[in-house]
């Protein structure tokens, strides 16, 4: 999608149709764009707050491109790993709708905590597509500027991001950043068996007292490896919220349209100071855990099946086909645009540099250490005994 604030302007805009309070097999689910492609004007939350977006056609193109855009280099990685160029890649197959949706909701000023899978919002922060391969390549540990991108580093310790992005939250509002259309707000993503960490529980309790412009967004893709999400809860996730003392809204995590609605709102309450609130997308993880797993010792195919009649990319194309927003030959270049650069990022992950091994001491600590001074020193010294050697 085109940089700028994707439906918050008043160009030519599509026609209002239905009205909606909660979606078709869920009451509880906030969604605008149904599995076939038939776009909701509004739809409300538990809370009694409506939801809809105001896209033009443009925008609505955009989004459709970077819903392809990010599967297609998800894919890509994938092949990689497959092929030894990785040493392992989680995919988001099936959440492209949750992250892109909830990427573009973001506005420059926020601040981003991922978890591993978050390869399409780090897109949607404009970070270059080849920085979490480097990561899981192995030579070097993610390369990104946080602060520069508002996107910190992916964390691998599940709900450990939940307090960092507590505290930096807690932060704006002692920095005073909150309270205007301006303010800053934060976003910590996690998955559903997150929210059985202890982590992520006193994350919820201190941002609630602490009243941080903070918004919990939990992709809850069903499983935690192999655990299902009845293992995890007994209630709908974002019930949970209430127990703290915040609201908490379950959305159609496969629905670009309404996880942009819901995340936009939540965030904007965040930064006019109304506190924290929980977002759980509703999606699927259609692939597995990771490259390290094999998902059919314990789940079966109907249920994969189930959910790709619910696909996020193919109700966009349906919508943007029947509305005739978009053409033959506009989904034919967003393919070739894919293609080509699925290309380009395999050929720059091939002539990754490999780093030096001393290196590793490197970006510990800003200003060193003695201690690890010490320990490169005997490195140092290590390496060198294989010079002249056969190893
Ligand atoms: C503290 C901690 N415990 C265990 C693990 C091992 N582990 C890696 S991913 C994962 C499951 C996470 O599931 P979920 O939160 O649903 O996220 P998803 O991978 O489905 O996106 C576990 C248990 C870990 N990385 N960190
Ligand atoms: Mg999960």
């Amino acid at each position: 999608m085109a940089k700028g604030d994707p439906g918050g302007t008043t160009r030519s805009r599509r026609p209002a149709p239905r009205s909606k309070k909660g979606a078709a097999g869920s009451p509880e689910l906030v969604q605008l764009l149904t599995p076939d492609g038939e776009r909701i004007d509004s739809a409300t939350g538990p809370d009694g707050t409506e939801y809809r977006v105001d896209f033009t056609d443009e925008e609505y193109r955009g989004l459709y491109r970077d819903l392809v855009m990010v599967r297609k280099l998800d894919a890509e990685a994938t092949a990689l790993q497959r092929q030894g160029e990785l040493g392992l890649w989680a995919s988001l197959l099936g959440q492209e709708a949750a992250q892109v949706g909830s990427g573009r909701a973001l506005r420059t000023q926020d601040m981003a905590f991922p978890t591993y899978r978050e390869h399409g919002v780090l897109y949607c922060r404009g970070i270059d597509p080849i920085m979490p391969l480097g990561l899981f390549r192995g030579v070097d540990q993610g390369g990104w500027d946080p602060n520069e991108f508002k996107f910190n580093m992916y964390t691998i310790v599940i709900g450990a991001q939940t307090l960092h992005a507590t505290g930096y939250a807690m932060g704006i509002t002692m920095d005073g950043k909150i309270g205007t259309d301006d303010g800053e707000a934060a976003i910590a993503y996690f998955g559903d068996g997150a929210t059985s960490q202890g982590d992520v529980n006193e994350a919820f309790v201190w941002a609630s007292v602490f009243n941080a412009p903070l918004v919990f967004f939990c992709q809850n893709n069903q499983y935690a490896i192999s655990e299902p999400l009845e293992r995890q809860t007994r209630v709908p996730l974002y019930q949970r919220a209430a127990g703290f003392g915040f609201p908490g809204v379950r959305v159609d995590g496969n629905d670009v349209l309404a996880s942009y609605a819901v995340t936009r709102t939540a965030l904007d309450n965040a930064r006019h100071g109304q506190g924290p609130s929980l977002i759980e997308a509703y999606t699927y993880r259609m692939g597995a855990h990771t490259t390290s797993d094999d998902p059919t010792r314990y789940r079966i195919a109907s249920e994969v099946e189930s959910w790709q009649a619910k696909d996020p990319i193919t109700r966009v194309k349906a919508f943007l086909d029947k509305q005739q927003i978009a053409d033959a030959a506009f989904f034919a270049e967003v393919d070739e645009q894919a293609r080509r650069e699925s290309v380009h990022l395999r050929e720059r992950v091939l002539n990754m540099p490999n780093p030096e091994p001393v290196t590793m001491f490197d970006h510990v600590y800003p200003n060193g250490s003695p201690l690890l001074d010490e320990q490169r020193a005997t490195f140092n010294r290590y390496m060198e005994s294989f010079e002249g050697s056969a190893h």
